[in-house]
């Protein structure tokens, strides 16, 4: 059993001048601790629910009906959550709290029809009004057309066209697969196949009302550039979808199919992720692979483990998790607990130890393409990925496993090791990292017309760099080639306002809460110019309350850089910053850990409705549920010990 009591287990606690907010700042800590030791499961891993949007509903519903597999239950659930996300304007958005989304309206429109609400029924009638308003289905993004297209509720005429030869492009030739990012690679690919099979389903409703009747406004610049010789390239490519070569297409589709058949994970996914998933299931449907296939079968079964049921007084609602986070959750939770005091040794941190060395990743994948040199050794985000290791969760592993007392040593130095190699071999030419990729860098293809959706290039970011930097800085050396290299691209990554973007956590808070704690690691002094502008731009960016919050919509409006409500996790980021630089006993942290303080539930966790994680910035948010609770627990454990060993300034 964990001991926890703070009076005894937590360092500098005992003696009685502490004073009132700092034992009240103990007390925090042990009730979060505690909670978040109760969640663990009882294989080792911790594991959050991952909250994003309803298209993954509205999709799974229609993937049931284009494969004739839809039943009345699930479609009743998926139907009653759909409907309880809605807002009273008749809109869906991306995010809590933030504007109307005209694709995911239209996504959960088609699905609520298609469960049986009627079109004159006032939620429905709201829901409608706002896609005219917004352009209607013209206006809506390629993935939401393509599965009208599906049903004959769209043309394919008028989607970018994307013919599977593209599987076959050689590596060095730009536009290759493995010129795209990960998760856009595994979605294009099949959506090639289905693109070039042109189907047409029944879905036993029509939703053609939800067309405005209007050519959509043009999205991009209209300068005769890129995007000019797209639209060209577009209009040639449709021509030769009327007589693709037929050999040429059929070798295509058959490479496709073995390329997607050979990427299946153990649990049945595609890359552990909702996009490549369901599109590899509509695409090996279409080249006849029946449902009874073991590709097939595992691939839908699999599904069911992403499935969230809850009771409501309204009856059972289920949804769809876009992606699941174990060994991130995992991770950051051994590390929250070691700062909030938990022993090295703690039978709790073992068995999660157990869980991540059991995690790691011997076998190469997309990622050797780029590097095929570097010997495997990482790990991935979720519980079956092995073909998509990710740089981020491999530095929290390092960061992680080189804080517990483990007693097979020779066993976490041995993966430790081959950790250290893999994250180095992933550098990218320009010194820092990518979450998936090295060099996956060729911004032509956010250029072309098919991409008006997520990101789907994988550039170093200055938050996974951040992790990395830290992560090899403690665990190896900060003298290292590497370490002076993404040392310097963070340098070179600065935002003129002294923040750093953050490209995986909202946003600018999440960066520089990353980006801090790694240059003091890697051994700049807190007095470092960089650092001091850091600091200046986080507390002048701190609320009233204490706390500290970025909007989502910091994104796309630079008026929302650094502002918006207090939140548990993005205030925790902020104080990590703070205490990396000695800033302690400063009035912005003691104000900033009284707002964690003050706002804690009475079972240890914080309530956070608002999303702080990103997908892709502007176009998919996710609310991680345990980050409400990680990073405030890592925060004010480091906050104590501070406190404990004078270290306040
Ligand atoms: C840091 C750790 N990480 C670096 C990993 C984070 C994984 C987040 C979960 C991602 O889930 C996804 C991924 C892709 C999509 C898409 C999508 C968008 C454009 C294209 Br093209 C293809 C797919 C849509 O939703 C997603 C969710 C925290």
């Amino acid at each position: 059993m964990t001991a926890l009591d703070p009076s005894t287990t937590l360092p500098g606690a005992v003696g009685a001048d502490v004073d009132a907010r700092d034992s009240a700042a103990r007390r925090a800590t042990a009730a979060a601790a505690e909670h978040l030791l109760g969640l663990q499961d009882e294989q080792g891993w911790w594991k959050g629910e991952l909250r994003s949007n309803v298209t993954m509903d509205a999709e799974d519903l229609l993937l049931r009906q284009f494969l004739g597999v839809r039943g009345e239950v699930e479609t009743e659930q998926a139907a009653r959550w759909i409907r309880s996300q809605q807002r009273p304007d008749g809109t869906w958005a991306l995010f809590h709290d933030g504007p109307g989304d005209l694709s995911t309206t239209a996504e959960a429109y088609v699905a609520l029809k298609l469960a049986g609400d009627h079109p004159d029924t006032p939620h429905m009638a709201r829901a409608r009004a706002f896609v005219h308003a917004e352009g209607g289905l013209e206006a809506a993004r390629v993935f939401t057309r393509i599965w009208l297209a599906l049903f004959g509720e769209w043309s394919w005429d008028e989607l970018p066209a994307m013919p599977p030869e593209l599987v076959l492009l050689p590596r060095w030739v730009p536009l290759n697969v493995y010129d795209w990012a990960c998760w856009a690679r595994q979605t294009v690919v099949p959506l090639t196949v289905v693109c070039a099979l042109r189907p047409r389903r029944d879905l036993g409703v029509s939703v053609g009302e939800l067309r405005a009747g209007r050519p959509p406004a043009p999205r991009r610049d209209p300068l005769p550039s890129w995007p000019w010789a797209f639209r060209v390239a577009d209009r040639l490519l449709h021509r030769y979808e009327r007589r693709p070569l037929r050999r040429l297409r059929e070798h295509a589709k058959r490479r496709a199919a073995e390329w997607i058949v050979a990427r299946q994970e153990a649990d049945g996914s595609w890359g552990g992720i909702q996009p490549p998933w369901v599109y590899s299931l509509l695409a090996l449907n279409l080249l006849g692979y029946p449902h009874d296939h073991p590709v097939v079968r595992a691939g839908l079964d699999g599904l069911e483990r992403f499935l969230i049921r809850e009771e409501t007084p309204d009856g059972v609602v289920r949804r769809l998790e876009a992606c699941q986070s174990p060994v991130w959750d995992t991770v950051l939770a051994m590390i929250a607990l070691r700062d909030a005091g938990v022993p090295a040794d703690d039978p709790a941190l073992l068995r999660a130890a157990d869980y991540i060395l059991a995690e790691e990743i011997r076998v190469p994948g997309d990622w050797a393409v780029r590097r095929p040199h570097t010997p495997p050794g990482g790990w991935a985000f979720e519980f079956d990925n092995d073909g998509y290791p990710d740089i981020d969760d491999t530095a929290e592993v390092l960061l992680a496993l080189h804080r517990i007392d483990h007693p097979d040593r020779a066993a976490v130095d041995a993966a430790t090791r081959r950790g250290v190699a893999w994250v180095e071999g992933m550098q990218s030419r320009d010194g820092g990292w990518g979450a998936f990729d090295a060099d996956n860098t060729r911004e032509v293809i956010t250029k072309l017309p098919f991409c008006d959706f997520g990101a789907v290039i994988d550039p170093p970011s200055a938050d996974v760099t951040a992790h990395v930097v830290e992560a090899l800085s403690v665990v190896a050396s900060p003298d290292r080639e590497s370490v002076r290299r993404g040392v310097d691209w963070l340098l070179g990554h600065q935002e003129p306002d002294g923040s750093w973007f953050g490209r995986w956590g909202v946003n600018h808070v999440y960066g520089t809460g990353a980006v801090v704690p790694a240059l003091v690691a890697a051994g700049l002094h807190g007095d470092h110019p960089a650092l001091r502008r850091a600091v200046r731009w986080l507390e002048e960016h701190q609320n009233a309350d204490g706390g500290w919050g970025e909007d989502l919509r910091s994104y796309r409006d630079p008026e929302w850089v650094g502002r918006g409500a207090s939140t548990a996790s993005q205030t925790a980021w902020a104080l990590l910053a703070l205490h990396a630089v000695g800033r302690t006993g400063t009035q912005a942290a003691r104000r900033g850990g009284g707002y964690l303080a003050a706002t804690q539930r009475s079972d240890g966790t914080w309530d956070e409705d608002l999303y702080t994680g990103t997908g892709f910035p502007g176009d998919f948010s996710i609310n991680y549920h345990l980050y409400r609770l990680v990073f405030p627990l890592s925060a004010l454990g480091r906050l104590n010990c501070a406190a404990g060993a004078g270290g306040a300034r």
